[in-house]
């Protein structure tokens, strides 16, 4: 299968500009191409990888990626797709935010060999452009009317648009005006919501180059949705992050695993580089053995190694088992700052009694329910079954010193922390 034929068959393709003439172009050469990321935050989430996944494609391909980062565009802000205009950012901050998601990309990108990915950020070329220079050789280009009539300008017409944000896409425009002239860069990709601005990319390339044949090209990916008609990509405490320290990679192992059947193979097409055979063979998993969930686990498995290295997939698969078997004796403090990291957990105030620490902490409401508890067998001290009411913690109960696990009942976990 080649590359469009493969992207195709994962159902990644949005819109085109030229479908017939990137075909025969990608037939004959190997090209550049780019996508760019906005420094909005000091972290990418689940939301950015399809676009860049599918630059890495390209790689595989023989094609070269480009990664911009948008040290210059971040300091404007991006009106496609919001409803408001956005608050500026400082300097410091959208300085702070570009390291932060230039050593993700990295991560995700080979930077040697032949077609070898290149880095970018468009602070260094228009960072510097006098406004004179931007109006005469680069604002003479793009009509009023053509920007007006841009989805994404047009629809922010009757709330407001500053002429900050009005702009933007011009500067996006310059940007792959800029990959044209010195990279040979031809295509530009990017979500959905990019198409305005990619085709303003193209209408500049046209204008700039009027006296030459030139020619460029635009595709986009399309936004990814969930069956069940709610937002993909958030879970309980908000966007799932790239960054380790915002998402951690259990939690991220999690999210994976918890996809619904009537999303799983999309986003195994979208977001792995596992081949159609092993998609198809997943395939018939879920519909033949779905409580198996091989799929789901094929997902998680995939990208949390992308993302987080082979290390942290071990450790987020241990931790998950732990916390279904209720085993978790086995597991580090590390581990148990992971998996636990949502659960609630009580400051011990050095109580030795077990019936004391279940009160204390909130986790039975009274002694003598406590005391219930025990004698049920419903309390268990980092996996084991505590019967005994007169039950006294001592330091052997301190995982690496640090933590005790208490479970009452089946699922509802308590951290105690030292
Ligand atoms: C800036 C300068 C360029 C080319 C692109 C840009 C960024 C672009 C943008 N992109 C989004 C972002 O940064 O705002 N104006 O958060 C997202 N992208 C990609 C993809 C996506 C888009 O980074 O649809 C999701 O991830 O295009 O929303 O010269």
């Amino acid at each position: 299968m080649d590359l469009l034929q493969d992207l195709t068959w994962r159902g990644i393709i949005y819109q085109q500009t030229d479908e017939e003439g990137l075909k025969d172009l990608l037939s004959k050469e190997s090209i550049s191409l780019y996508c760019g990321a906005d420094p909005t935050a000091d972290s990418l989430h689940i939301g950015h990888l399809v676009p860049f996944l599918t630059l890495r494609r390209f790689q595989q391909h023989g094609h070269r990626p480009i990664v911009l980062v948008g040290g210059a565009t971040g300091l404007i802000g991006d009106p496609s797709g919001k409803s408001e205009e956005r608050k500026l950012l400082t300097l410091e901050t959208v300085q702070e935010n570009v390291a932060g998601i230039k050593k993700q990309l990295e991560s995700i990108f080979e930077f040697d060999g032949d077609n070898g990915a290149i880095m970018v950020n468009n602070y260094d070329w228009a960072g510097s452009m006098d406004i004179v220079t931007f109006l005469r050789d680069i604002g003479k280009h793009i009509g009023v009317n053509y920007m007006l009539a841009k989805d994404t300008i047009a629809s922010r017409l009757e709330t407001g648009i500053s002429f900050t944000e009005f702009t933007y896409t011009i500067l996006q425009a310059l940007d792959f005006n800029h990959l044209y002239d010195h990279h040979n860069c031809k295509l530009q990709i990017g979500g959905s919501d990019q198409w305005g601005n990619i085709t303003s990319g193209l209408e500049l390339i046209r204008k700039m180059h009027a006296d030459e044949e030139s020619k460029a090209y635009g595709l986009t990916i399309p936004l990814v949705t969930k069956a069940d008609g709610t937002k993909f990509g958030k879970s309980e405490g908000g966007s799932v992050w790239l960054d380790p320290e915002k998402t951690t990679p259990y939690e991220f192992y999690q999210f994976w695993i918890n996809t619904a059947d009537a999303d799983v193979l999309k986003y195994l097409k979208y977001f792995t580089f596992l081949t159609r055979e092993e998609i198809e063979q997943l395939e018939q998993s879920v519909q033949d053995e779905p409580h198996l969930r091989k799929a789901q686990k094929a997902l998680a498995e995939e990208l949390t190694r992308l993302i987080h290295g082979e290390e942290s997939l071990q450790q987020a698969i241990k931790i998950s088992q732990a916390l279904f078997s209720g085993d978790v004796s086995s597991l580090s403090a590390e581990e148990i700052k992971q998996g636990f990291k949502d659960v609630p957990a009580y400051t011990s105030q050095n109580e030795e009694n077990l019936v004391d620490l279940l009160v204390a902490a909130k986790i039975s409401p009274s002694k003598r329910q406590a005391r219930e508890d025990i004698a049920n067998g419903a309390v268990s001290v980092n996996g084991d079954k505590i019967m005994d009411t007169a039950y006294a913690l001592t330091e052997n109960d301190r995982i690496d010193g640090q933590f005790t696990i208490i479970r009452r009942g089946k699922k509802k976990y308590t951290l105690i922390k030292y």
